[in-house]
């Protein structure tokens, strides 16, 4: 948005809890406490606000117990609520938080709303609704899942547009990476948040894999396991940063999967963990680029130069952190440790961290910016990465996808819709 919203501060807080630094929460909080609102004029993403914002509330309320968090959370959800105002119920991209309209990005395939968008909601709204009592956030997300099901999909694979007005799909485009991604991640982590007993999650997460794998995942000539992008019935053998969370994901799924492949998710894992690794040991900077190919003899290395930079994303870290969790192999501390050298060596600036250009350069030039998923997701990956198991157990936190974690609900003989007498 174009308002002073202290992102880089509410994505922070728990990553600062988590790492004992108290003195640096509390100034957060009293920043959060005196400033942040949200009756401004001015134009948000519905899905950055729901995981960056009230994800990092949500944590920060569960973590500390301060009520202040879960106060600002059901706030700002709120000033969300008018972005599902639609014919079909999927939300815009965008909402104006002081007047309630919204509409999609000019650049989305027929006026569609976004895949990764209106599908990565479902955690923080169930949670809205598990500590209001009030249904309507639950509501919201259901729908967009019951929607979703009747649906039909091309060769089984979620295209990452769809018209809200129709009800359509748009462009026939699949990919795991951007626009894609955390909309399978949800699904897995709807299943984990309700203590395994959100069932119909757990299938359509287990449903789309399976035709991911059909379709999308590969073997490179170098024999590197890699997820391609699926366009109109072509592969393209591209993947991006973005993609190379589904390792983590693949492993963090293992457990439950359909027809006991548990060993095969966890080698599939482990697999693009590798090959994610590639693309960052063939670069100058051992730093891993935006994009990748597999094609005409190039493997794991960026071809175009506007793919060279990185923008001290998470993902790969993510995944080192989900293995390292599921296997105790020392190779990805290893790993994590060349990263955070790397991050140190070429990303450190004078006023914190910034992006680098070119990461086959040898004089990487900075983007000037540090990401607000740095302190949220890359850092607290790391430090988890270097931490004991019992610090944030996954039998009980799910990650949210800014890497915020939500306790898992005990929900048995409960209900989220429309039950008042719910806490
Ligand atoms: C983050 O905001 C989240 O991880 C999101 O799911 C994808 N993009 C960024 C980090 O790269």
């Amino acid at each position: 948005g174009n308002s002073q919203m202290g992102a880089t501060i509410v994505d922070a807080l728990d990553t600062l809890y988590i790492m004992g630094l108290h003195d640096e929460f509390r100034e957060g909080q009293e920043w959060i406490d005196k400033n942040l609102e949200f009756s401004v004029n001015s134009e948000v993403s519905v899905f950055e606000v729901n995981i960056r914002f009230i994800g990092g509330l949500l944590a920060a309320y569960y973590l500390s117990g301060q009520e202040v968090f879960k106060i600002k959370a059901v706030q700002l959800a709120g000033k969300l609520l008018p972005a599902f105002n639609t014919p079909t119920g999927i939300p815009w991209a965008m909402v104006n938080l002081k007047s309630g309209v919204g509409r999609n990005w000019g650049w989305a395939s027929a006026g569609s709303s976004i895949l990764a968008e209106f599908g990565t909601l479902h955690m923080e709204f169930v949670h809205l609704s598990y500590l209001t009592g009030d249904p309507v956030y639950y509501n919201k997300v259901m729908h967009i899942r019951k929607l979703l099901q009747k649906m039909d999909r091309p060769n089984g694979l979620y295209p990452n547009y769809l018209n809200p007005r129709t009800g359509r799909w748009g462009q026939h485009h699949t990919s795991v990476g951007g626009l894609g991604d955390s909309f399978y991640e949800y699904l897995l982590k709807a299943w984990l948040m309700s203590d395994k007993m959100d069932m119909e999650a757990r299938k359509m997460y287990d449903d789309a894999i399976e035709a991911i794998e059909k379709h999308l995942i590969r073997k490179s000539n170098g024999g590197l396991t890699f997820i391609g992008e699926w366009k109109n019935g072509h592969l393209e053998r591209k993947m991006g940063h973005l993609t190379c969370f589904a390792g983590g994901m693949f492993a963090l799924g293992a457990d439950g999967s359909r027809d006991d492949k548990a060993g095969h998710y966890l080698q599939l894992g482990a697999e693009i963990a590798h090959t994610c690794h590639e693309s960052y040991d063939r670069t100058t900077l051992k730093l891993g680029p935006e994009a990748f190919k597999f094609d005409g003899g190039v493997e794991a290395v960026a071809v175009r130069q506007n793919e060279k930079y990185y923008i001290l994303r998470p993902e790969v870290i993510e995944t080192y952190w989900y293995m390292w969790r599921f296997t105790h192999d020392p190779k990805y501390r290893q790993w994590g440790w060349e990263a955070t050298q790397a991050i140190d060596k070429y990303c450190r600036v004078s006023g914190g961290f910034s992006g680098v250009k070119d990461v086959y350069s040898s004089s990487p030039t900075y983007d000037d910016v540090q990401q607000s998923f740095f302190l949220a997701e890359t850092l607290k990956y790391l430090y988890l990465l270097f931490s004991n198991d019992d610090l944030l157990p996954l039998d009980n936190w799910v990650f949210n996808t800014e890497a915020h974690p939500l306790p898992v609900l005990h929900l048995a003989n409960t209900t989220l819709s429309g039950n008042p007498a719910y806490r």
